[in-house]
């Protein structure tokens, strides 16, 4: 009937693969505006989920929903996280593997809300045990806990992650979930004591202060006012409508004593986040000869009573430097400016590795304890791209780091997808794609790349400056196409605008990156007088922290950035050694307003993310692909001519399994050691003929299954 829409006009396609328009970027932005219309933010490209975010709550995350979904395969159903989520587990429980889910897309996309539900669909449909569900419990406050303290409001999201999250579920035989491991990456330190106009620092600040009672502020000497801490105004944005903290407070308290933090621990960890507000506040003044003292002092007595350390020791550590001569020691006083600056090094020193004794901390109480076969399923969630008005080397960080993570996925999907066509010898036509390798290579290539010159810059102190960087740089980068220096502007644009700056030609746009501070953040000093003084602490957890195996070593430290790029690396080691699935998440509007859909913003999203080239190799490729062997083991009994026993050459039982079966010529390849099915739909229908069977076969019989 003319004017009436079918179901499919209104709701769209629910995967991108059957779309029957040709491939065009139109049509796809087409197909993901009406869905998103109807609040349907999910769809799949063959086994990969688009996700974008509707900037409101939408009741599709209940428990029912997770029991419909529950067991059924993938496209039964409209397209769903929990989908991917249970169809990961059941992939891992049939193969006895391990995988990982690697959520990504720019900053507030909804990564991160993303992994929270995975982690909530794991811990509430798995099956359980009284035992287990202590596990489970502290695998879901671990989230709330490690939010306040690594997350902030930041332009681009209110709940943004400061830090980098891998976090392994681990499974039994069984499949129950049995334990959890968090791996951290870099937290975004220097928010604590600078933030830029509209964002805030750190969660865990404004929701002590704001939330804490009135027993525990007066002992840590606050008051209940964010305005009162220089760490907590610069920004003018303390209090945001989108985030309560007096409620945050309460369920990050609760969750504390959920994952085994005892009386001492909380008492030190909050001792602990005083303590830097406290030290925020002390002021220096200039003596005589211009050196930093400290006249009024009452803010470092707080800080020497919350820590546990001696006051005079910590005066002197905040205004002298120790200089070891040959045979006894210099004390060299600071200037006002440089005793702020050590100040606020010890803030970042002291909050940065609190986190990660709070991860450790988080790791020992998800532990799981018995020595039984586990598999594991990981969930990557990290701070998204993002291009801000003013762009540091904290951005250069977050912005290297997706780049890894997008050559990751060209690696693992276009690249290697397309090449074992070709060594499994299956006609293929190749698609194009941008491999963004080459800017990896210009941010982390050994001698010659941008983070190269930055350790060698920091290995010259006193002479070497952010402009000397800027300056090698050039020298060095000049003409790579995805480096920009203000040189190739004209003599005048270089003396006024860009003076200072940088731009790379990121995978997912342009930055411009300022290099005011990137000497500095990249060594990340700390004087060893102050590290010395801290050792000495009463306060349990500071104690910890400062103790560690660097403190007399006289070798160099690993530079901020080589440390980042050794951990990315690692990561992707563990990454490449699982099985993948992706979450790509979108973002919708720049504004976080519900249901506005900015066509340009997405557009440019599902370019860069890779999303039209990913369709054109699912839509001509095959969605599922297995070793001869493993497919006959599994499938025999389906056929009498391969069941009990096949005599012959895999492959070609495999043949005579499926040409019993039925499948079509169209509908699968033979590889050189692999078959290859081009729907998911067809494996369905073997695999639910092969659950029948397996249910008709004698227990004895069974058995060779168990564990399938
Ligand atoms: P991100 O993790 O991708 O950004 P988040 O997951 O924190 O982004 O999402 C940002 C905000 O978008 C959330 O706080 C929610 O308000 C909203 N949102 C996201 N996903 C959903 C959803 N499925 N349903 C309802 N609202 C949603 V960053 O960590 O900044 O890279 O660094
Ligand atoms: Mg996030």
């Amino acid at each position: 009937m003319e004017g009436a829409l079918t179901a499919r006009d209104r709701v769209g396609i629910q995967d991108f693969v059957l779309l029957d328009t040709h491939t065009s970027e139109t049509a796809f932005l087409g197909n993901l505006k009406k869905r998103f219309s109807e609040d349907l933010i999910y769809t799949y490209i063959g086994t990969l989920l688009v996700s974008v975010n509707p900037y409101k709550e939408l009741d599709i995350y209940s428990k029912k929903q997770m029991d419909i979904y529950m067991g059924v395969n993938f496209f039964e159903l409209p397209p769903h996280i929990y989908a991917l989520a249970d169809n990961a587990y059941h992939t891992m429980m049939t193969e006895a593997n391990n995988h990982f889910i690697l959520i990504s897309g720019e900053s507030g996309a909804g990564k991160t809300e993303a992994s929270k539900k995975i982690l909530q669909y794991y811990a509430v449909s798995c099956p359980s045990t009284t035992l287990l569900d202590s596990v489970r419990d502290r695998m879901l406050v671990s989230n709330p806990v490690l939010e306040a303290f690594g997350n902030a409001k930041t332009l681009k999201n209110d709940n943004s992650s400061r830090f980098g999250k891998y976090m392994d579920i681990q499974f039994d035989i069984q499949g129950d979930a049995v334990g959890g491991h968090i791996l951290s990456y870099l937290l975004e330190k220097s928010r604590v004591v600078h933030q830029n106009h509209g964002e805030r620092n750190f969660h865990i600040f404004y929701q002590l202060v704001e939330g804490g009672e009135e027993d525990l502020l007066h002992q840590l000497g606050l008051e209940s006012n964010c305005q009162h801490y220089s760490y907590l105004v610069q920004d003018e944005c303390a209090n945001v409508t989108s985030i309560n903290d007096k409620n945050d407070w309460k369920t990050v308290r609760n969750a504390l004593s959920v994952i085994d933090f005892d009386e001492s621990d909380i008492q030190h960890l909050f001792g602990i986040i005083a303590s830097v507000l406290h030290l925020g506040n002390v002021q220096f003044e200039a003596d005589s000869k211009g050196y930093a003292t400290l006249n009024k002092n009452t803010e470092l007595r707080w800080v020497s009573t919350l820590l546990g350390i001696n006051v005079q020791l910590l005066q002197e550590g905040l205004t002298y430097r120790k200089i070891e001569a040959k045979t006894d020691e210099v004390l060299s006083p600071f200037t006002v400016d440089h005793a702020i600056y050590a100040r606020n090094a010890l803030a970042k020193a002291i909050y940065g590795r609190t986190f990660t004794w709070l991860v450790n901390k988080i790791n020992d109480s998800m532990e799981n304890k018995e020595p039984s076969r586990k598999t594991v399923i990981g969930l990557l969630d990290i701070y998204g791209f993002e291009v801000f008005y003013v762009n540091s080397f904290e951005q250069f960080c977050i912005n290297y780091c997706n780049e890894k993570l997008q050559q990751l996925f060209i690696q693992l999907t276009l690249k290697s997808e397309q090449e074992e066509y070709e060594a499994e010898g299956i006609g293929w036509e190749p698609v194009q794609f941008f491999n963004n390798k080459i800017i990896c290579d210009l941010v982390e290539e050994k001698h010659r790349g941008i983070i190269s010159v930055l350790d060698e810059e920091c290995l010259r102190p006193g002479e070497a400056t952010d402009f000397t960087f800027l300056e090698k740089l050039e020298e060095k980068m000049g003409s790579h196409p995805h480096f920009i220096t203000h040189k190739l502007s004209d003599k005048k644009t270089r003396k006024t605008l860009d003076r200072g700056n940088f731009r790379l030609l990121h995978y997912a746009g342009e930055v411009t990156y300022g290099v005011v501070g990137f000497i500095d953040k990249n060594n990340d000093m700390l004087y060893r007088n102050i590290k010395d003084v801290m050792r000495q602490s009463k306060n349990a957890i500071v104690r910890e922290c400062f103790a560690s195996t660097e403190s007399d070593s006289r070798r160099r430290p690993e530079t901020v950035a080589s440390q980042f790029k050794s951990s990315l690396l690692g990561l992707t080691d563990i990454l490449m050694s699982k099985e993948p699935w992706y979450v790509r998440c979108l973002k919708s509007n720049e504004s976080k307003q519900p249901g506005r859909f900015d066509d340009v913003l997405v557009r440019h999203q599902v370019k860069y993310l890779g999303l039209m080239e990913h369709l054109r190799v699912r839509r001509a490729g095959f969605a599922y692909r297995r070793r001869y062997e493993l497919f006959l083991q599994r499938y025999k009994p389906l056929c009498p001519a391969t069941w009990p026993h096949w005599r012959g050459v895999a492959a070609e039982g495999v043949e005579v399994l499926v040409q019993h079966l039925g499948y079509l010529p169209d509908e699968y390849k033979m590889g050189r050691t692999k078959i290859f099915i081009r729907h998911p739909r067809t494996l369905f229908a073997t695999e639910d003929a092969f659950e029948v069977c397996k249910h008709k076969l004698a227990s004895r019989i069974q058995a060779q299954y168990k564990g399938y």
